[in-house]
C-alpha cells in the first residue's frame, strides 16, 4: 500500500514536471509595427527581438473585437463578445468558465499581474494584483482580495517587480500560469524620465498614411474621432501646440509628440521584458517556461491619420505575436497562418496537456508552434466591433478577413467597404463599388455571413450594448494601506 503511494505520487510529480510553465506577457495597445523584430521603422526593442530570435515570430495574429476589455474577455475563455457576454467596456461575469480555472483546476499555479479592465474581480487565479480600470502610470494603487494598496514608482517597473516575486514565492512543486500584463503604453502615454530623456530629442519617421485623404472610403473612418489632427488633446501631448501652429505643421508637431511618448513607454515595456527572461534564466526557470509577449490589439501610429484602434484596418487588429518555447519553437522562424486572440485559450489548455472544451471558439496554436504544416488550418476569420458611438464616435461594424481580402460592413450606416490586401495593403482603395469586383464581393458576404453563423452570432448585442462597468469607482471595502516604496530589483 506504502509503495503503491509513493509510486503514484512520484508518477504525479513526474508528470507536473513535465507540463510546461506559461509566462503570457501582454501590453496594452502596443503596435506590432513598434518592435523591431517586426521590421519598425521608428523604434529598437532589443529584449523583444530576443525573444523573437530563440523562438517564433506569428506575422498574423489578429483580435477579433479590437478594444481592451473585449479583447481580455475573448483571451480568458476562447470565445467571441457575443458568447462571453462583454462586447463593450462591460462588467465581465466572472462566474464563466476561463482558461484561468481550468488550468488552476489542473494544478497549475494561476498568477495576474498588472492591467485587468474587465470590472469584475478576477476568478481563477491563486494570485491576483490588478490595477483598478485603467491604472497610473506613476504611483499606481492595486487591487488585491485583501484590499487595495499604492505603491510608489513607475507602473512597468512595479508590474515586473511584482511578476518576479511571483516567481520566487510560487510553490516549487507545480507549473505555473502567469498573465503579467502591462498598462503601457496606453493613452495617455507617460513615460518615465529616463525613456523620456531618450526620445525628447527625436524625430520619428512619419508613415506612409498620415495624410490619408479617405477617398473612396466610407462615411465611418472621416466621422471618427480618432484623428492625429483634430483630436489630440493638451492632455496627450502634455503642453499646448506651439503659438500659430496649424495645418500641416500642427499635424506633424502632434505626431512627433504623441510618438516621442509613444515610444518612451515602450522603450521601458521592453527593457522590463528584458528583467523578467533575465530572471528566468538566473532561476533556470527558462527551459520549462513558454514565454509569450503579445499586446491586447494593434494600434494606429499615424497609420490613415488616426490613433487608437477599434477599426477592423490592419494596424489596429493586428497583434504582435512572440512565441518562445525552448526545444519546440525553431530559433528565429515565423509563422504566418492566421491565427486570432480566441485561440489564445484554447493553446493554454493545449499546453498544459488538457482537453480544449467544446464551448471554446478557437484552435490551439500549438501545432503551429512545433512547426507543423496544417492543411486544415483556417483561411478565414470573422470581425465584429460594438462600440457606437463610443469614445471616438468610430462606427460599428462587423466583417471578414481572409488570406487576400477583407471586407467590412457598418451595419448602422448600411456602408461597405472592401479591400485587396495583396494589392492594396495599406487598405487605401475601397473596391466594394467597382464593378469589376462584383463576384469577389458576393463570395465575401458568403463567407462572413457563413462565419457568422457557424460562431451563432445572432446580433445579440447590435441595437442595445450592456452599461459601461470597467472603469471607477473602485472603492473596494478594506484597508487601504500606505504607500510603500519598493527597491529596485
Ligand atoms: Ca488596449
Amino acid at each position: 500500500m506504502v509503495v503503491a503511494l509513493t509510486w503514484v505520487g512520484i508518477a504525479s510529480v513526474g508528470a507536473a514536471a513535465q507540463r510546461p510553465n506559461i509566462l503570457f506577457i501582454m501590453s496594452d495597445d502596443h503596435a506590432a509595427h513598434a518592435i523591431s523584430a517586426y521590421g519598425s521603422q521608428i523604434n529598437q526593442t532589443p529584449n523583444l527581438d530576443r525573444l523573437a530570435r530563440d523562438g517564433v515570430r506569428f506575422d498574423r495574429v489578429f483580435c477579433v473585437n479590437s478594444i481592451c476589455t473585449p479583447s481580455r474577455a475573448t483571451i480568458l475563455t476562447g470565445k467571441y463578445s457575443h458568447k462571453n457576454g462583454t462586447p463593450v467596456f462591460n462588467k465581465f461575469d466572472g462566474s464563466q468558465p476561463t482558461v484561468a480555472k481550468y488550468l488552476q483546476a489542473a494544478g497549475y499555479y494561476t498568477g495576474m499581474i498588472g492591467k485587468w479592465h474587465l470590472g469584475s474581480d478576477p476568478t481563477g487565479f491563486d494570485y491576483w494584483t490588478i490595477l483598478p480600470g485603467q491604472g497610473a502610470y506613476i504611483n499606481p494603487a492595486f487591487l488585491e482580495p485583501t484590499g487595495r494598496r499604492v505603491i510608489n514608482g513607475y507602473v512597468t517597473d512595479i508590474i515586473t517587480d511584482l511578476s518576479i516575486e511571483f516567481l520566487k514565492n510560487r510553490p516549487k512543486d507545480k507549473p505555473f500560469f502567469l498573465m503579467c500584463h502591462h498598462k503601457a503604453p496606453h493613452r495617455n502615454w507617460v513615460p518615465d524620465e529616463k525613456h523620456k530623456a531618450m526620445f525628447a530629442d527625436k524625430q520619428i519617421p512619419e508613415p506612409a498614411t498620415l495624410r490619408d485623404n479617405y477617398d473612396t472610403r466610407t462615411d465611418a473612418i472621416r466621422e471618427c474621432r480618432q484623428k492625429v489632427l483634430g483630436d489630440l488633446n493638451p492632455n496627450d501631448t502634455k503642453m499646448p501646440p506651439p503659438a500659430g501652429l496649424e495645418g500641416d505643421a500642427l499635424l506633424k508637431w502632434k505626431y512627433q509628440r504623441y510618438m516621442q511618448d509613444y515610444l518612451a513607454c515602450i522603450q521601458s515595456v521592453d527593457d522590463n521584458v528584458g528583467r523578467l527572461l533575465n530572471y528566468l534564466d538566473e532561476s533556470g526557470l527558462s527551459k520549462n517556461t513558454v514565454v509569450i509577449y503579445t499586446s491586447d490589439q494593434g494600434f494606429f501610429l499615424g497609420d490613415h491619420g488616426l490613433y487608437d484602434k477599434r477599426f477592423m484596418y490592419e494596424p489596429s487588429i493586428k497583434m504582435p505575436f512572440l512565441v518562445r518555447w525552448p526545444g519546440v519553437t525553431k530559433p528565429g522562424s515565423t509563422q504566418s497562418a492566421m491565427a486570432i486572440n480566441v485561440d489564445f485559450a484554447p493553446t493554454f489548455m493545449d499546453l498544459a496537456g488538457l482537453p480544449v472544451p467544446a464551448e471554446m471558439q478557437g484552435r490551439s496554436l500549438v501545432p503551429l508552434l512545433k512547426g507543423d504544416r496544417l492543411t486544415d488550418w483556417r483561411t478565414s476569420w470573422y470581425y465584429r466591433y460594438y462600440h457606437d458611438p463610443g469614445d471616438h464616435n468610430t462606427r460599428a461594424h462587423y466583417g471578414v478577413r481572409t488570406e487576400t481580402h477583407k471586407l467590412m460592413y457598418f451595419w448602422k450606416k448600411g456602408q461597405w467597404e472592401m479591400y485587396d490586401l495583396v494589392h492594396d495593403p495599406d487598405e487605401l482603395h475601397n473596391l466594394y463599388n467597382d464593378p469589376a469586383q462584383a463576384e469577389t464581393v458576393a463570395k465575401l458576404k458568403a463567407e462572413l455571413y457563413g462565419l457568422k453563423k457557424q460562431l451563432q452570432d445572432n446580433d445579440e448585442f447590435a441595437d442595445k450594448q450592456p452599461p459601461q462597468g470597467v472603469d471607477g469607482p473602485f472603492n473596494k471595502p478594506g484597508k487601504t494601506r500606505q504607500p510603500e516604496t519598493r527597491e529596485k530589483k
